[in-house]
């Protein structure tokens, strides 16, 4: 067209308001300043009462204050992106490179294997040349059950596949379909629909009867061959590679119902033995690196939990206009997308949906140079992945086809790359050190992430208005808790381990960046500023001891500005991330819970660790599934205490110090003080302890009100009762 300007694959847009952000943000800091400046200033002398107090005080609000800076990280320098997939169309399309796409399951009935094969589904119906698309999972259970479902999936998507692309289908996940067009008939596609809702039903019943019984019917073990892999396993962690290439892209007899070509599908389950440490995911994902790179070596990997099916057929593409930018594609490693829960209630209850991370603070991480690796939704060079540290002078070339050149048999190859995914295979070796994703850690993709990032690479940040990944969010507080104690845990591993982002990372990826990454690894050290704040000035209202400036005092203001305007930020900045105020306030609420329970034995374990006390802390799966009473009371938002957890306890405890303080003070009150009194000194502390209650009125009734399953457990009750008026009654008669 004669047009030699460059066209770019994608376009960078710096975040509108920055300047007025800075400045809102300089006068905040203007306050943080003075609030040190009256705490430092007031410290009671050597000897006097409540120097300690203060003291904790000063500490508390000090951390406050350096955490609040960290996270100006993510708000300082925020960028935006889009992509131009018709540009990459009429440039490449016939040069597209492979892509291998990774799905892990770890557990059969955690992670149910409709709900697995749902999202396997999802990613084969992908827009992209079904020749270069390679679809493989990975399942650590090593379960027949999950097996089967997939081996009827490969069936299935016979069907499901064209029927897609004719319909121009979405989203492509068969459950997520369904249930979307539930509603609204369109009759044009309705006598095919039909069909092949028929047959989607007809799977999940064999599926799921499967399950029920917990075995397969004798005529299926005798269908597939390989079901005798499962003759020598003795248990999910004690058998051998077993590898299965279901559909092999390269065999011209491998078509669809219209007869197109279809995606390459591979179940691996590594080789398990109790002597040999598996790594997690990280192992898993080590793999699959491996084995995938004998059958189709595509050249990008994306790798999405099983709980995560694709909603937008078409965000291969948009990852690769990042890859295949001719100006800035050779310096990016990754492109992140976020990660999307379809299952949010209104106000998320358990603010699951981390509505801030994915649509302010990643985007503010991207402007210095790329976000984490949040290890699902996510896009990888295949060679830095394994290592390959960036260099200006590499050409960015992707190679057409997705060779093997050897022209071997599907299953004369699967006996060849078992030994890939063999327990002994990395020994010696630099697996899960320099080469694919790192071992030792609990949040494996942040770290591995993070070194790709020290090596020179750039990541970016790919959020579009349609989601393009959509996962199961935590639906019980004790799921949602644990799920932040790894990640807490496993980021404050990180802060201590080789690759500090404080350290080790210094000078390799910008000041910006190392702050934003501090932040999230300094998540479990939040929690001592925290429960200080959340006790003490309460229990000394209980004494009448005032600790904030007095109403008429100067010193005032700081407190009560900094104070409103971050909660008015918070709340502006949630609802512009598309939340509502009830969420907001819930949101807060997970915050203080989390704090004080998640961050609090987070922060234990990773010091008892490092001190050599404790032994491997255990990764545990969150459950994907939960029974119906759940889900009802999920449904209206009512909280779920339910189990049992010293999590519960500590938040229970602190819960009931606050009511007892606010009942004490109102003792006071009503019988001797005047309330002028009270108001003009300690204003600051009684809203606090106000607040406190009020954040906390869940809890009182899981405890006292409600009658439910979903309630405290009484022993927890109990416990945390008798704690709390301990404490409550130490600290009065105390002097
Ligand atoms: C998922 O995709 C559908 C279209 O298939 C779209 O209507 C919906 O908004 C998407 N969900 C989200 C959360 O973006
Ligand atoms: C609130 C909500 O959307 N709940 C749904 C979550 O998903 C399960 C099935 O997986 C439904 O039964 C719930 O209604």
């Amino acid at each position: 067209m004669g047009d030699d300007r460059y066209r770019p694959l994608f376009e960078t847009k710096r975040a509108k308001g920055t300047a007025l952000y800075r400045v809102f943000a300089g006068s905040i800091f203007i306050g943080i300043c003075l609030i040190w400046a009256f705490r430092v200033k007031h410290l009671p002398r050597e000897g006097e009462d409540g120097r300690w107090v203060w003291i904790g005080l000063l500490a508390a609000e000090l951390w406050f204050g350096f955490y609040w800076f960290l996270t100006q990280a993510h708000r300082w320098n925020q960028v935006y992106r889009r992509t131009f997939k018709d540009r990459l169309s009429q440039r490449y399309e016939n040069e597209l490179p492979g892509v291998d796409i990774f799905v892990c399951t770890a557990d059969p009935v955690i992670e149910p294997p409709m709900m697995v094969i749902n999202t396997v589904l999802s990613v084969m119906a992908y827009d992209y040349p079904p020749e270069k698309l390679s679809v493989y999972l990975s399942d650590d259970a090593g379960s027949h059950l999950t097996f089967y479902a997939l081996s009827e999936a490969s069936q299935f998507a016979k069907h499901w596949i064209p029927f897609c692309k004719k319909f121009n289908v979405e989203p492509r996940s068969p459950a997520a379909f369904f249930d979307s067009i539930s509603n609204s008939q369109d009759s044009k596609q309705a006598k095919e629909l039909a069909i092949i809702k028929k047959l989607y039903e007809d799977m999940k019943d064999r599926i799921e009867n499967a399950a029920k019984i917990g075995r397969l019917p004798e005529e299926v073990h005798l269908r597939h061959k390989g079901f005798s892999q499962w003759d020598s396993y003795s248990s999910r962690n004690d058998h051998n590679t077993i590898l299965q290439i279901l559909i092999d892209g390269k065999d011209p007899n491998a078509k669809d119902m219209e007869g197109c070509a279809l995606p390459t599908l591979v179940y691996l389950a590594r080789e398990k033995r109790p002597k040999y440490p598996h790594n997690f995911k990280a192992g898993a994902m080590n793999a699959l690196i491996r084995v995938s790179s004998e059958i189709s070596n595509g050249q990008i990997i994306l790798n999405v939990d099983c709980d995560m099916y694709a909603n937008n057929s078409v965000a291969v593409r948009d990852a690769l206009c990042f890859f295949m930018d001719e100006k800035k594609g050779h310096e990016i490693a990754y492109v992140q997308f976020p990660q999307n829960f379809g299952n949010i209630t209104k106000n998320e209850l358990y603010s699951s949906s981390m509505r801030v991370i994915s649509q302010v603070e990643f985007h503010g991480l991207d402007g210095y140079g790329g976000p984490l690796y949040v290890g699902t939704g996510c896009f990888h060079r295949r060679d830095t992945l394994c290592g390959r540290k960036f260099s200006r002078e590499t050409k960015n070339e992707f190679r057409i086809a997705t060779d093997r050149e050897r022209e071997e048999k599907a299953h004369a190859l699967e006996d060849k790359l078992k030994v890939l995914a063999n327990c002994a295979y990395e020994e010696n070796t630099e697996w899960g050190n320099e080469m694919g994703l790192k071992y030792g850690c609990p949040v494996e993709d942040v770290i591995t992430g993070l070194s790709i990032q020290c090596q020179g690479w750039k990541s970016v940040y790919f959020n579009p208005e349609r989601k393009a990944f959509l996962g199961v969010a935590p639906t019980t507080l004790a799921q949602t808790l644990v799920q932040h104690k790894r990640w807490s845990e496993g980021d404050f591993q990180i802060l201590l381990s080789k690759y500090s982002p404080a350290w080790y990372a210094n000078g390799k990826i910008s000041l910006g960046l190392q702050l934003g990454y501090c932040c999230y690894c300094l998540w479990a050290s939040n929690c001592l500023a925290a429960l200080y704040y959340s006790i003490i000035p309460s229990l000394y209202l209980l004494r009448g001891i005032s600790l904030f400036p007095e109403c008429s005092s100067p010193w005032f203001l700081p407190f009560a500005f900094v104070a409103i305007s971050k909660l008015a930020y918070s709340l502006a900045e949630f609802l512009w991330s598309g939340g509502t105020v009830l969420g907001w306030w819930n949101d807060q609420r997970i915050w203080l819970y989390k704090r004080t329970s998640s961050y609090l034995l987070a922060f234990i374990d990773t010091i008892a660790k490092t001190l050599g006390l404790n032994s491997d802390s255990a990764f545990v799966i969150t459950t994907k599934v939960s029974d119906q009473e759940v889900y009802n009371r999920y449904g209206k938002e009512i909280m779920e205490f339910g189990a049992s957890s010293p999590m519960f306890t500590a938040l229970a405890t602190i819960a009931l110090i606050n009511l007892v303080c606010l009942a004490g003070l109102m003792k006071n009150v009503a019988m001797e003080e005047s309330i002028a009194r009270i108001y003009e000194t300690m204003l600051l502390q009684v809203v606090l302890c106000v607040m406190l209650v009020l954040i906390n009125w869940p809890l009182y009734q899981g405890l006292f009100l409600r009658k439910d399953n979903g309630k405290m457990p009484n022993s927890i009750a109990i416990k945390s009762i008798v704690l709390a008026l301990s404490v409550c009654t130490c600290f009065t008669f105390w002097t």
